[in-house]
């Protein structure tokens, strides 16, 4: 008796306070608390970053090594691919004007094997092409209204309306996130999409025995040490691997591979810009808190609202930082600087407010002095610009009308962008 008492005291607390911080949540500008975001060319110990050589020597390694240390985790070991499969390849695509290509990454350890399947489309030409690299949410069969592509087999989320039951897909999940994908625009466009699941890579559940997180484990070790890769880590890791195998494939220039995510996979595209040079491009499709959103601006989604609803996203350390965000020795304008000299484009939504689209635009401003000091454009306004104006240095930033989502668009702008940086 006593321990159900318990139970439901915990149980009550947990939805009490999941309540109050949703009752909590700033939307209102004029209730934004005063904050202070680091100045991105002053160095930890007060010098000035004055020169290339120092943002790229001793100011961007020393915020490299603090996002790892005390936001995504470091990623405790190496795992190459241990053997790629190619199930298919169709010259037929898309009512003949795409190749399609089927493969699977395989990575195995001891006893372990995680099998990523990816689904590429191509333009035909005799060229190698530039690609949009990009996680989607429920599986490859969702994107695009095609019957051959492979159903995926791996654990989703469950949502009885398109047909994922018992977390499994089935049949009448295919093209159910089509909207999302305009396959045919990209490729007429004259670029290629490579597209995986991001649960193959590490299922989106608060728990650490599956997925790639096991792979570095040492005996009896059940999840990573606090200063290791949650979710988010482990995706941007998987980015990175799939890039290996682009850099072999001879239908794809590698060197012109543009990483896109929406939402949760917007903040891994920014991870995996930052910490892997390779990507020639990174975009952020309402990444929100933890993504390209300043934290220590309190408006939307906070770090004590996002830690508890995903406990299992950041590493551990990032906890010390709920409701205690000026604590944060970074914030995410100096993750998007990380990525500098590439081109980077940050995007919003007006009907987005959760992820704070001020914040947003405001961490791609201050992102700017950096850019600028390797002489670069950066963005290209001093204020948020109107919605569905968008504007395009080598940072791009819109802010679009309508909900959280990735919409054509979007797409639209970030095949403009790719446009004026790949061609
Ligand atoms: C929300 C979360 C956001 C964003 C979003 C998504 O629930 O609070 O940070 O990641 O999910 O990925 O759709």
């Amino acid at each position: 008796m006593k321990r159900f008492t318990s139970l439901f005291l915990l149980i009550l607390f947990v939805f009490v306070n999941a309540y109050a911080q949703r009752e909590n949540v700033i939307s209102d500008e004029s209730k934004v608390p005063a904050y202070q975001v680091p100045d991105i060319l002053t160095r930890f110990n007060g010098g000035k970053v004055k020169t290339e050589k120092v943002w790229v020597k001793k100011q961007r390694p020393e915020i490299l090594k603090l996002f790892t240390q005390e936001v995504y985790g470091k990623i405790p070991g190496e795992q190459p691919i241990s053997e790629v499969k190619v199930w298919e390849t169709s010259e037929n695509a898309l009512n003949g004007i795409a190749i399609r290509k089927q493969l699977s990454l395989f990575f195995r350890k001891h006893d372990r094997n995680l099998e990523v399947n990816v689904l590429m489309y191509l333009p035909k030409t005799t060229k190698k092409v530039p690609v949009f690299l990009a996680y989607n949410f429920t599986g490859n069969h969702a994107i695009y209204n095609d019957p051959n592509i492979r159903l995926t087999e791996s654990w989703v989320a469950n949502n009885p309306s398109v047909g994922i039951i018992n977390n499994q897909v089935t049949e009448q999940s295919r093209a159910s996130a089509s909207d999302r994908w305009p396959v045919d625009e990209i490729i007429k466009s004259g670029y290629g999409l490579v597209t995986v699941y991001y649960g193959d890579v590490d299922p989106d559940k608060n728990d650490f025995s599956d997925g790639i997180h096991p792979f570095f484990y040492s005996e009896g070790q059940q999840k990573p040490q606090i200063n290791e890769w949650g979710s988010i880590g482990a995706w941007a890791w998987g980015l990175s691997r799939v890039l290996d195998y682009l850099e072999k494939d001879i239908l794809v220039d590698a060197t012109k591979v543009a990483v896109l995510g929406h939402s949760r996979l917007g903040k891994a595209a920014l991870w995996a810009g930052a910490t892997d040079p390779r990507f020639a491009m990174v975009i952020s499709n309402e990444s929100g808190c933890g993504g390209a959103a300043l934290s220590k601006r309190i408006f939307g989604e906070t770090v004590q609202i996002i830690n508890t609803s995903f406990p299992h996203w950041f590493c551990d350390n990032f906890l010390k930082y709920n409701g205690n965000e000026e604590m944060l020795p970074v914030d995410q304008h100096m993750l998007l600087a990380l990525i500098a000299p590439r081109p980077l484009y940050v995007a919003s939504a007006e009907g987005d407010q959760w992820a704070d689209p001020l914040g947003e635009f405001l961490s791609a401003k201050y992102a700017s002095a950096v850019y600028e000091l390797l002489e670069l454009e950066g963005l290209p306004a001093k204020e948020m610009p109107a919605v569905n104006q968008p504007v395009m240095g080598t940072i791009g930033y819109h802010i679009r009308t309508g909900k959280h989502d990735l919409s054509l668009y979007d797409w639209q702008q970030y095949i403009r962008f790719a446009d004026k940086h790949f061609k």
